[in-house]
């Protein structure tokens, strides 16, 4: 059943700040220059958890401001004194690991058991993981050093992760940060402000400034920030792009996906089918890199749709909070009306949809899992991100098929490739024009291994060498930057 303890703690969390929260700039709450702010709901019910500030192009200057005037000790700091505060962070989300996970699931609408057993416990990772890279900073980055200012915009789907991947590389270099998270979801970051006041790092380190697109857009534009880091939309992933252009700013950019789970009949289907499950139904699909596209080799497509509706009609969705959950909430009303949304265009366009004969909760923001056949490889469900728990399947008869319709969309972020013939599956992956493959798995990430995209899912790596290497001068010179735009 539900976690009433770690609920209340986490009510009382909110109650203690009056369900009120300013920016978090120069190792202080702040008031919002402008008085603004806006509220933050809890997907699962659609209760108003917290009124979160609004911030204006003044709070961002005085954010920039505070992390400006903390670089150079911070920069001073030796390798080893760097790690110790990393492995402190790395410390207080242990430590704190519950409240966090409780946390993250009443504001984003993910599964408890998700936040619990994944997300935080990778955020905790990632941390001491750049603590090792803090230590070796000198001996392995010779000659390099940290940008300076640097300024990250995060989106709402793994709220303290998407932090952790910011924020983690960018302190072990040697930079201060100027984060922003998504307005739909605040909460944990503004968590991770205050545990960064209770283990004293040094003030404007880490500023968090909170609001919408337009304080985005303000900390992009702010002239003395020395690096933009940002995951989303491609569409405002292109639009900072331009923004940046010609200001030599440093920029990355995780954006979108379309990633195809391609399934040879010589696949162990059941497998394959708990597989899909992690790959589309994953916090409710919101993932860059779900498996969103399952392509199925046509001999074993019927027996192997089967197998996936029985296991669809088996799942279990509902309460966040509830640890037996398989699916939470989608995130805002808004995120579900467009799910809905390209759900009817995609029966308009001719495709069978299906879900299973449960109902979904009447409250909140519930989308049951779906799975269309009958897809034409130009049809708008199999070109355009969907963002929710939304499968499109598409058959294949040959290996070069399969690369020709894996790679028929703008993206390039992720891939699956399902094969008990491994040599099969070795020579398909590097067809794929993705930036991970995994074979016989998916939705597998580690803090050492480097993760992002070609194309239109942006450019630059987090994670392992590659990811800190983002945060470090003379930019690497191994990988081209292409243009999203091209
Ligand atoms: O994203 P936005 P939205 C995709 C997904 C989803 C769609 C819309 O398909 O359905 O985008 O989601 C900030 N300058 N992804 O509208 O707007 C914004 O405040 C600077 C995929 O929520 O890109 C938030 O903090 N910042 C994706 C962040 O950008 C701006 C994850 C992301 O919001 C800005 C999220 C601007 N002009 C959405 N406008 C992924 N690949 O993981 C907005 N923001």
């Amino acid at each position: 059943g539900p976690a009433p303890e770690g609920d209340a703690i986490v009510r009382a969390w909110l109650a203690g700040h009056s369900n009120r929260f300013g920016h978090y700039i120069g190792g202080a709450f702040t008031h919002p220059v402008a008085d603004q702010s806006f509220e933050v709901h809890d997907p699962s019910t659609g209760a108003l958890l917290a009124h979160v500030a609004q911030g204006s192009a003044q709070d961002v200057d005085a954010a920039v401001a505070a992390a400006r005037a903390a670089l150079p000790a911070w920069q001073a700091l030796d390798d080893h004194a760097r790690a110790r505060w990393m492995y402190a962070i790395a410390r207080g989300i242990q430590k704190h690991a519950r409240h966090f996970a409780v946390l993250e699931s009443i504001d984003n609408g993910k599964p408890i058991r998700e936040t619990r057993d994944i997300d935080i416990p990778l955020v905790a990772r990632h941390f001491s993981y750049h603590a090792g890279w803090a230590q070796l900073l000198s001996a392995e980055f010779p000659g390099q050093h940290a940008y300076g200012v640097v300024g990250q915009v995060i989106p709402w789907n793994f709220p303290l992760l998407m932090l952790a991947w910011k924020v983690a590389p960018a302190l072990a270099a040697g930079n201060t940060v100027v984060l922003k998270p998504a307005e739909f979801t605040p909460l944990t970051a503004l968590r991770f402000a205050e545990l960064m006041q209770e283990i004293g790092l040094p003030p404007g380190v880490f500023n968090l400034v909170t609001g919408d697109g337009r304080t985005g857009a303000a900390i992009v534009d702010h002239p003395d920030v020395d690096k933009i880091a940002f995951t989303g939309s491609t569409e405002v992933g292109r639009a900072i792009r331009v923004a940046t252009a010609g200001s030599g700013k440093g920029l990355s950019l995780e954006l979108g996906g379309k990633s195809p789970f391609v399934v040879f009949e010589d696949a162990d289907l059941d497998s394959v089918v708990e597989g899909v499950v992690d790959a589309i139904w994953f916090n409710q699909g919101q993932v860059c890199c779900a498996g969103s596209r399952l392509l199925v080799q046509e001999g074993v497509a019927d027996q192997l749709i089967a197998k996936l509706r029985d296991r669809m009609e088996r799942l279990r969705i509902g309460s966040p909070l509830d640890k037996t959950v398989d699916m939470g909430a989608i995130v805002a009303p808004v995120q579900l009306a467009r799910i809905k949304q390209l759900c009817a265009q995609g029966v308009e366009e001719g495709a069978t949809c299906w879900q299973p004969s449960w109902a979904t909760p009447a409250e909140g923001s519930f989308h049951p899992p779906t799975l269309f056949t009958n897809v034409a490889p130009s049809a708008t469900i199999a070109q355009v991100e969907i963002f929710g728990p939304v499968l499109v399947s598409m058959t294949f008869r040959t290996p070069e098929e399969a690369v020709a319709l894996a790679n028929n969309t703008p993206f390039g972020l992720a891939a699956s490739v399902w094969s008990e013939n491994i040599n099969l599956a070795l020579d398909i992956a590097p067809k794929l024009k993705s930036g991970v493959v995994w074979i016989n798995s998916t939705n597998l990430f580690d803090a050492g291994a480097g993760f992002g995209g070609y194309r239109e899912s942006g450019f630059g790596r987090e994670g392992g060498r590659e990811g800190l290497g983002e945060y470090l001068k003379p930019v690497r010179s191994h990988e081209p930057a292409p243009s999203p735009v091209d």
